[in-house]
Formats: C-alpha cells, structure tokens, sequence
C-alpha cells in the first residue's frame, strides 16, 4: 500500500455535492482505502470569468498502480459528467494525483507530484491537513517549505464533516 494525496476541484453543478459524490466513490475503489479527507475550501478560478472553485484533498492507501488510478479517477469524473471541451474549462469534477508515496512519475498522461502543486494555495493548505509537515518532495522541499513560499490568500475554508 501506498499513500496517494488526491486534488478535488469543481466548479460546475454544485461544486461541495461534487466533491461529496466523488468521495463517496473514492471510498469504493478496488484494492484501496479512503484514509481522510480535508475541509473544502473555496476561491477564485485561476482563469478569469469562471465560477469560483470549491477544492479538497483525499488521502488513500492503495495498491493500485498510478495508471490504474488514473483510470479509475478520470472513470468517477466522467460519471459525474465532466465534459473535456477546453484545457482548464469549468468542470463539475476535476481528481488529480498530487502524490503518489513517494514516486516521481513522468509519463505523457501522468506527471507526479502535480506540476502546480507548489503555486496552488487550494491544493497545498487542504494537503496540510492530511500530511506530515516534514513530507519531502523528491527534490528536498519539505511541506513546510511549500506552504511558507505560498501564501494563504484568497481562499475559504468551509470546515464541515464531509463525510
Ligand atoms: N483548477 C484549474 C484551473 N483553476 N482554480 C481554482 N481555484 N481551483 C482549481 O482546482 C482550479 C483552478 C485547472 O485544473
Ligand atoms: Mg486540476
Ligand atoms: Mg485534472
């Protein structure tokens, strides 16, 4: 088993309800676990002119492999009807894999840990609440390290049993 930090983004079709469907299918996956979830938090779309985003990280213990995760995410965001129409369009679900134990994955569909993940307040504070602080990226970077260069700004945190 591996612990694997999931990124949930939606910002279509009643974005929290999103984010709650979606963990109740993460919690059925084969061969895995649903470990924690964060609180979700609310901000701004990166591109200007979308509806704000609701975000929130997952914790698993799987024994899946990356790609057959991957499949099984992009499975549970089609379910919940995400339409793939423009690069970083509004989605009612978007699941990355932000973490993959501590893997280094460089593949043309899979990039782990996430290409964004050190820039993006909504995936790094929800993270804090699920991982030890002294989690170390590959190239030496603590958790810690990440949340001081990346300021808590714009974001909303709306505590709630999410499960
Ligand atoms: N995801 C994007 C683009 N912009 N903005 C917020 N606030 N949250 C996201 O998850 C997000 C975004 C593309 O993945
Ligand atoms: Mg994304
Ligand atoms: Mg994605």
């Amino acid at each position: 088993m591996e612990r694997i930090y999931i990124g949930m983004g939606s910002n279509l079709a009643d974005p929290a309800e999103q984010l709650r469907s979606a963990i109740e299918s993460l919690a059925q996956l084969p061969h895995t676990e649903l470990v924690a979830v964060s609180a979700f938090y609310q901000s701004d779309s990166l591109l200007p002119g979308q509806p704000r985003y609701t975000n929130a990280v997952a914790a698993l213990d799987s024994s899946l492999a990356p790609l057959d995760l991957l499949d099984a995410l992009q499975a549970i965001e089609n379910a919940q009807g995400r339409e793939r129409l423009e690069r970083w369009g509004p989605r009612t679900l978007d699941l990355d894999i932000v973490l993959f134990g501590d893997r280094l994955i460089d593949e043309p569909r899979l990039k782990v840990p996430h290409y964004h993940l050190q820039e993006r307040a909504f995936v790094l504070y929800p993270l804090a609440e699920l991982a030890p602080a002294d989690l170390r990226l590959a190239d030496g970077r603590t958790l810690t390290d990440l949340l001081a260069a990346c300021p808590f700004i714009g974001l909303e945190r709306i505590p709630q049993t999410s499960r």
